[in-house]
């Protein structure tokens, strides 16, 4: 029985897996440049998160229907619940979605639909995490969360992704003022490229309770002090860092040193259709890279649940 974890790091785009893209392509009438999963398989071996960020792009260009981000969620909450998940924080990325012409309501009532079957169906309770592009302006993100607003029973909290560098975290001051004052729990993607300086621009201007990733934290030793002091957590994707190329190979990976000096980490997926597993291989790759101990491992899906929007009795029931 693998552990029970929650996962707090997840794109749903990047649960896409090939053979579900080139159903809904059919499906749907998209055509991928791509003749089958075999050519496919030949377009991931990324350089950076920008050689990344393409492909997954065009992947999600099948995704149209509420049908489609339902079978979407279904497909990852059932995979999940193999390696152990009883919770799951889901990113989204609507811009991406409805520059495409597919509007707000058809992605958010799609995943809700897989969503509010989940607990019953997989055993996992859920969140929804609205997630603004980086690279986008900061109106468009404003106007993004204008466009949630007849959503907001169904949206726990705002994110912040895509291409990190040259998009530091303040650009995006207002739209999580204005989503603090709607009552969104705040997280952002933070020195993933991205310098230690975005970290603590995260946490200062954005005021987030969570960093995602935050791998680059370790080179400022003030800012590793504040993170472990306010019980900062940070949500770790060692299998991305890889395949991404922030770290060379699993057994550099920082983690050990991370939960050494007291960070609150936790483990998580990322993309997991694109990065080679999900969020059980990745405790299992660390484990096996970095020889973790059973206790560390523990400590890592404890740790997961506290770091969690649940509340303490959902908390304590999840795990
Ligand atoms: C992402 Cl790994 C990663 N980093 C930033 N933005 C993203 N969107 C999807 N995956
Ligand atoms: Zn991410």
């Amino acid at each position: 029985m693998p552990l029970p974890k929650a996962e707090l790091h997840l794109h749903i785009e990047g649960t896409l897996e090939p053979e579900l893209a080139f159903l809904l392509a059919a499906r749907n009438g998209v055509e991928l440049p791509y003749a089958d999963t075999e050519a496919l398989s030949k377009a991931y071996r990324f350089e950076d998160l920008q050689s990344f960020l393409n492909l997954y792009y065009e992947l999600m260009t099948v995704l149209r229907t509420e049908q489609d981000f339902d079978d979407l969620a279904d497909a990852y909450l059932s995979r999940a619940a193999a390696q152990g998940v009883r919770h799951a924080e889901i990113f989204f990325d609507p811009q991406a979605h409805l520059a495409r012409g597919v509007d707000m309501g058809t992605v958010v009532e799609g995943l809700w639909r897989a969503l509010g079957r989940s607990v019953d169906s997989h055993g996992i309770s859920t969140r929804l995490i609205m997630c603004f592009l980086r690279d986008e302006s900061a109106e468009s993100a404003m106007a993004t969360l204008e466009a949630a607003k007849p959503y907001l029973d169904r949206i726990t909290g705002i994110g912040l992704d895509s291409a990190e560098v040259g998009h530091p975290p303040a650009k995006f001051r207002e739209v999580y003022e204005a989503a603090a004052a709607l009552g969104l729990r705040r997280v952002a993607h933070a020195g993933e490229e991205g310098p230690p300086e975005y970290i603590t621009e995260a946490l200062d201007v954005l005021g987030v309770e969570r960093v995602d990733h935050g791998l680059r934290c370790l080179e400022d030793p003030q800012l590793v002090e504040r993170l472990v002091r306010e019980r900062i957590p940070l949500t770790l994707c060692p299998l991305s860092n890889v395949r991404l190329r922030a770290v060379d190979v699993l057994a550099d990976h920082p983690l050990p040193a991370m939960i050494d000096a007291g960070l609150l980490c936790t483990v998580n997926s990322d993309d997991p259709a694109y990065f080679g597993g999900y969020v059980a291989d990745n405790y299992h790759a660390v484990r096996d890279a970095l020889g973790l101990s059973r206790e560390q491992m523990r400590g890592l899906a404890r740790n997961s649940f506290l770091a969690s929007f649940l509340d303490d009795d959902e908390e304590l029931r999840a795990r």
